[in-house]
């Protein structure tokens, strides 16, 4: 991160934009330039693969110089490893913003003039994250209204079954059509021609529900706006599940410390961070569907071909030298997984304080996110885990999830080997596992219809009289601490 004015704690620094972010990288050693001419069509994913599933020591940010038959670098993997997702955060690690989330959630007045001094700089970091408008922008160096193309961008076929070339690290902007309000995701947007997208943004995410009420409204345009690159916290604020109404820019300028400079777009009415190294101005007709895909997606199968809206170009403004950043998805890991692991350890504070029993979240990359989410609670009472379960089911894009295992306090959720010790000892599947319907994430093959089908929760807690079990629970098997102090005290006279 850039260096720190004195006085100014890290966690209110940030990169101004995506370049300030590569320099960092490749600083640190964090990025590797590629000189040698590489094609967009599959070759960068079989590269960045192969990095990204590699050693730890090669998984670096990849900045591709020259892709054939496109004038500018090509950007990908820049937040695929822990070091790096916490840098563009602008933090030493992820665990350091499930602190400031949880002081900001914090409710209660601290006791003393100094506590209560605090709570009130928390407050007013949050007053001062709002987007600030600012007239002349770095991403509107070069405007093109009069007959604008994406032939330009250097979208990639990702996997060889893919429909076409898509995008697959933008910002979307839409505004709600009742209030202005807006809402910024990341949905992946394939190239159909050099004027039109396929907009995937699925059913139960912000831009769809704007799109469903100009719909409902009749209209005829909705606009929209999607930026490439930018800071990196507005970049990953696009992936965060935020509640419906809750602005991805406002949550962007809380995170980074300052409110994040936008710029109005040309041709409609949409602001987009003036900072981004590209804007694709357009809109979608409402009631206007595409068949989309298919994509080979972060399940690590081909989502198939389905409907979507489709976007229209009307403008295309830029930076000079701009870098187009993108990343692939399939078969975990890959760089989408660190995107998901800042959001677990952000949103990790926000869930606790609706469900206060819960200790830790695991989120692992076999997982995909939606299939399997490992909590950790402290059990009190009969049915506890099932109402964990329950609640979560019920708590924003949680309802998605496939497959929730509820362990005990003490378990440590991000040992994947303890968890299946534990999840697979401590249950009676006539017992302990729940079995519910409910909403699907779309990507979700197995789903016994589309969007919709079985969810299963695995109660792994040790279990007692409150569980009503027909034998005694055993005692773990632990050495005592006297034993371990004095193996731990003679170790090198065993010679081992
Ligand atoms: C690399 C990447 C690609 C994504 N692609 C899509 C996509 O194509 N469609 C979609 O609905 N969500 C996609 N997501 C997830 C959304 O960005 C995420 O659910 C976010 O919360 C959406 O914002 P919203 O809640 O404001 O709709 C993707 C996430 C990442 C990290
Ligand atoms: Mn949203």
């Amino acid at each position: 991160m850039p260096d720190a004015p004195p006085g100014v704690t890290p966690a209110t620094m940030a990169f101004a934009n995506l370049r300030e972010f590569v320099a960092h990288l490749e600083k640190r050693g964090q990025l590797r330039r590629i000189a040698a001419p590489v094609s967009r069509d599959l070759e960068i994913t079989e590269i960045t693969d192969r990095v990204s599933k590699g050693p730890a020591e090669g998984n670096v940010a990849l900045l591709f110089e020259t892709v054939e038959g496109a004038t500018m670098p090509v950007l990908i993997n820049a937040f695929g490893s822990r070091e790096r997702m916490s840098a563009a955060l602008g933090v030493e690690s992820l665990d350091e913003l499930s602190a400031r989330v949880a002081k900001l959630v914090d409710l209660r007045m601290p006791g003393g003039l100094v506590g209560k001094l605090r709570k009130l700089g928390d407050l007013f970091d949050l007053a001062k994250a709002g987007p600030r408008r600012v007239r002349s922008a770095a991403c509107q160096e070069v405007v093109v209204t009069d007959t604008p193309s994406l032939a330009g961008l250097p979208a990639l076929q990702c996997w060889p079954s893919d429909a076409g070339r898509y995008i697959t690290l933008p910002m979307v902007f839409t505004r709600d059509p009742r209030t202005g309000a807006r809402n910024v995701g990341m949905y992946r947007l394939q190239v159909f021609d050099e004027r039109t997208l396929g907009m995937h943004w699925q059913l139960h995410k912000g831009s769809a529900e704007h799109q469903r009420l100009a719909e409902d409204a009749g209209r005829a345009r909705m606009d929209v706006a999607i930026a490439l690159g930018g800071d990196p916290i507005a970049i990953y604020s696009a992936s965060a599940p935020l509640p419906p109404g809750i602005d991805e820019m406002v949550f962007a300028g809380w995170l980074r410390g300052s409110g994040v400079p936008m710029v109005q777009c040309k041709t409609i009415d949409v602001q987009v961070p003036a900072d981004a190294e590209i804007v694709l101005e357009g809109y979608v007709d409402p009631a206007e569907r595409r068949l989309e895909g298919p994509f080979g997606d972060h399940t690590g199968y081909y989502s198939l071909a389905r409907d979507y809206p489709v976007f229209h170009l009307t403008g295309l403004t830029h930076r000079r030298n701009p870098i187009y950043p993108t990343t692939i998805v399939g078969r975990p890991p890959q760089e989408d997984y660190w995107l998901g692991k800042a959001t677990e350890r952000i949103f990790l504070p926000i869930i606790r304080m609706l469900l206060p029993e819960i200790v830790d979240m695991n989120m692992p990359a076999e997982g995909v996110f939606h299939n399997l989410v490992i909590v950790s609670i402290r059990k009190r009472y009969p049915g506890h885990a099932r109402k964990v379960m329950y609640a979560l089911w019920g708590l924003g894009l949680m309802m998605l999830a496939k497959t929730i295992v509820i362990v005990s306090e003490h378990v440590n959720v991000h040992d994947l080997s303890e968890v299946a010790w534990r999840a697979t000892g401590n249950i009676d599947p006539r017992r302990d596992l729940v079995l519910v319907d409910g909403p699907m994430d779309d990507l979700d093959h197995s789903a016994i219809r589309h969007r919709f089908g079985g969810k299963m929760g695995i109660d792994a807690t040790e279990k007692s009289e409150m569980d009503g079990i027909g034998q005694p629970w055993p005692e773990e098997i632990r050495m005592r601490e006297d034993v371990r102090a004095l193996v731990a005290r003679r170790w090198s006279e065993y010679g081992l």
